[in-house]
């Protein structure tokens, strides 16, 4: 069976694995190098790791090239990250520019989590856009969890409020805070995610913070300079990077770790509420590379 995450990769790996395989078992030549260089770096994946790559080329003569740039490209990417949730109650915080896939990605974490055992809650703090609170509204009845949300207010930060308190009295493990879009350069913006986490910090005390960016995939180099400011004043745990399936940008796990030190902690994979997984490197480099006997196991 072909997985998910490797199916999502096809247009990441079109380009990536033949090229390499093009050299396989030969020396190449400068115009071969030049050209296996242009193709890695279109998937976003740097320059530092596409030199590393290059060098491997020049150094392996053979039929071992495939596993040496493999070994070289997975010791660039974060370790597994692990997604248990082992201090609780949790308040998650998932944040983003509009349409990263910050309400989508929400829904499917309560899945995997709920899934996982744990009470969770959403809080609906996108109070700019009615249509948002609706829109997580109708996912909290397919995940079948509890949804904290006031339609009274625009103030994000008060519905962050109750919907901890909630949390805090039903005794949930997890709280998913979905936040609104915003702009990384909007100083406003920024400065309102700051009072989330004070509140949370001084009313909620008890509540282990982790901090998400969703990071749209198909924006490649773009989500870099997105992320860098959203952790300018407060360090992200993690990532999610989203649409993963029908990007050819797939690369750009590895600037997002060697840059900025953001591990990418879930990849999204489709509209669905199970297409969503925990970040493996071997399962993620085996998609790269196009070797599907490997990320199954055999
Ligand atoms: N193909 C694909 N689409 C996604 C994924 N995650 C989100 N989307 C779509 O991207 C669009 C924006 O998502 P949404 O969660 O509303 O973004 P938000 O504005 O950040 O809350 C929607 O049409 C989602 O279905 C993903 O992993 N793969
Ligand atoms: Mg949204």
């Amino acid at each position: 069976m072909i997985g998910k995450l490797f199916k999502a990769l096809q247009r990441s790996r079109s380009g990536i694995a033949d090229t390499i395989r093009s050299v396989l078992g030969k020396k190449p030549s400068a115009k071969e190098v030049e050209n296996l260089e242009d193709v890695l770096l279109q998937s976003d994946m740097g320059y530092d790791v596409v030199q590393d790559i290059l060098e491997v080329v020049n150094a392996s003569s053979g039929s071992d090239l495939m596993d040496a740039v493999r070994d070289a490209l997975i010791k660039r990417l974060p370790q597994d990250q692990g997604v248990e949730i082992n201090k609780r109650p949790c308040a998650m915080l998932v944040m983003g520019v509009n349409g990263s896939g910050k309400t989508t990605s929400t829904a499917k974490l309560a899945n995997l989590y709920k899934g996982m055992g744990l009470k969770v809650t959403l809080v609906a703090a996108d109070t700019y856009r009615a249509a948002a609170v609706d829109q997580l509204k109708r996912w909290s009845e397919r995940v079948d969890c509890r949804l904290i949300c006031n339609e009274e207010t625009s103030e994000p930060v008060s519905v962050i409020f109750d919907g901890l308190e909630s949390a805090r009295a039903s005794k949930s493990d997890l709280t998913i805070i979905d936040t609104a879009g915003r702009l990384h350069t909007s100083k406003n913006l920024m400065k309102e995610l700051e009072k989330m986490y004070r509140v949370i910090e001084t009313r909620f005390s008890e509540f282990n913070i982790q901090s998400l960016i969703t990071l749209d995939a198909t924006m490649g180099q773009n989500s870099l300079a997105q992320a860098k400011e959203f952790q300018a004043d407060r360090k992200l745990d993690g990532a999610v990077l989203t649409k993963l399936d029908g990007t050819a940008k797939g690369g750009i796990i590895f600037p997002l770790y060697g840059m900025l030190d953001i591990p990418v902690k879930f990849v999204g994979l489709g509209e669905g509420l199970y297409d969503m997984e925990a970040f493996h490197r071997e399962h993620y480099v085996d998609g790269l590379l196009g070797l599907e006997e490997r990320s199954n196991g055999k």
